[in-house]
């Protein structure tokens, strides 16, 4: 079974993620994974904090001569900030007087409810793992998932699809996510010129009010055979997991299969997509008119692309905060405020690619299994000539 974890404060020396399940014999290149993590770190509306990152993979362990061994992976990117917080965060006793209080807690952050939880007297050390900078963690061995995930033919990018109020309307084809993937510079990562300007625009609207804006990405995964996930078991559902695996992202709030939601207000002719018989493409000859489903239907992939959109929330630190309580005096205070970005739809699409990717890893791994490599993709065959003999 694929398991994968992370450690790591967001401003203490470095996050760790381990990787275990994959099986050996899989070729990691390296220059990959931080393409991967360069492209997370890029956006219209970062912060200050990404002028000093500039992250990078240091593999430890699992990979020997570029290939998977079958041993658990573990992943180290350094914090280029951590010397500035060497003193106010370190390991050892160290001066208190140095410590950062987070002295009132954002409303909309994890600041209040993790300090009830964890009995902290302000929230420093609940913002420090709270933090999306986690999620670059999760990016790096979301990557080696993505790797593993195009040996099956599988690939998996994403798109913004909304920032604040500005959304694009139509459908985007994979053609158009590919040629994203290629852009030397990272907007707003929408395939339509024309709505990214305007999204920028959005973005230096809230800039200038102090404010933060949230919005809609879109995960597209390629290639997919049918028949991964199952209905047979709630918590093996495809899009279960795959709610699950982007709802955990920081600053999600919602998580749509296909068009789910706009499927809640429609008749059921207008929504589901009807079925044909054809000439045999992709991995049967089943064809279908259009893909409301998001290419799962009873918790299982149907061989059409799987499309998973995230809703994030806008930021919670705002440079004009809200209102919040002191956490040593109890008065009225505005929130704390420390340097944040404005808006991270981009750099949360490609976290939530990772996590498609570690996904769908997972359920490919649970259908195949295989130890090697060689024994995956002769199941992996396998299968797909059963489905063309269907
Ligand atoms: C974040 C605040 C900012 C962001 C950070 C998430 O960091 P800092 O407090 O150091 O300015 O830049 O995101 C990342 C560092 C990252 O790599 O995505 C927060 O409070 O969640």
């Amino acid at each position: 079974m694929l398991r994968y974890f992370t450690a790591g404060e967001s401003h203490g020396e470095a996050l760790v993620a381990f990787l275990s399940g994959l099986p050996a014999g899989l070729k990691v290149d390296q220059s990959f994974v931080d393409r991967e993590l360069w492209r997370r770190q890029q956006g219209y509306g970062r912060g200050g904090r990404m002028k000093i990152e500039r992250d990078s993979a240091h593999i430890l362990s699992g990979i020997r001569h570029s290939m998977t061994i079958g041993s658990p992976i573990s992943v180290q990117l350094d914090n280029r900030d951590w010397k500035n917080w060497q003193e106010a965060l370190p390991v050892g006793e160290g001066d208190p007087a140095l410590h950062k209080r987070v002295a009132s807690p954002r409303p909309g952050h994890a600041d209040l409810a993790g300090a009830l939880k964890y009995n902290f007297p302000e929230a420093r050390y609940v913002l420090e793992r709270a933090s999306a900078r986690e999620s670059a963690a999760r990016v790096a061995v979301g990557a080696i998932a993505k790797v593993f995930l195009r040996e099956l033919g599988i690939e998996v990018l994403s798109h913004v699809v909304a920032v604040g109020n500005v959304a694009a309307q139509k459908e985007v084809p994979w053609e158009q996510i590919q040629a994203l993937y290629n852009q030397e510079e990272i907007l707003l990562n929408c395939a339509d010129p024309e709505t990214q300007q305007r999204m920028k625009d959005e973005v230096d609207k809230v800039l200038k009010t102090g404010d933060s804006l949230g919005g809609v990405f879109e995960v597209v995964a390629h290639g997919v055979p049918p028949g991964l996930g199952t209905y047979a078991q709630w918590d093996e559902r495809l899009d279960a997991l795959l709610a699950a695996a982007v709802m955990s992202l920081q600053a999600v709030k919602a998580v749509e299969i296909g068009s789910g939601i706009a499927a809640a207000a429609s008749p059921g002719s207008a929504v589901h997509d009807e079925i044909g018989y054809g000439q045999p493409a992709n991995f049967t000859a089943f064809t279908r008119t259009r893909n409301n489903a998001g290419g799962i239907e009873g918790g299982v992939s149907n061989g059409e692309e799987v499309r998973v959109r995230g809703y994030l929330k806008p930021i919670s630190t705002l440079r004009r905060p809200l209102q919040s309580v002191d956490f040593a005096t109890r008065e009225p205070v505005r929130a704390a405020y420390e340097r944040s970005d404005v808006c991270v739809v981009p750099a949360a699409g490609v976290a939530a690619e990772a996590m498609a990717a570690l996904t769908l890893a997972r359920c490919a791994l649970e259908k195949f299994g295989g130890d090697s490599m060689g024994e995956t993709l002769r199941n992996f065959h396998g299968y797909r000539r059963q489905l063309e003999n269907y």
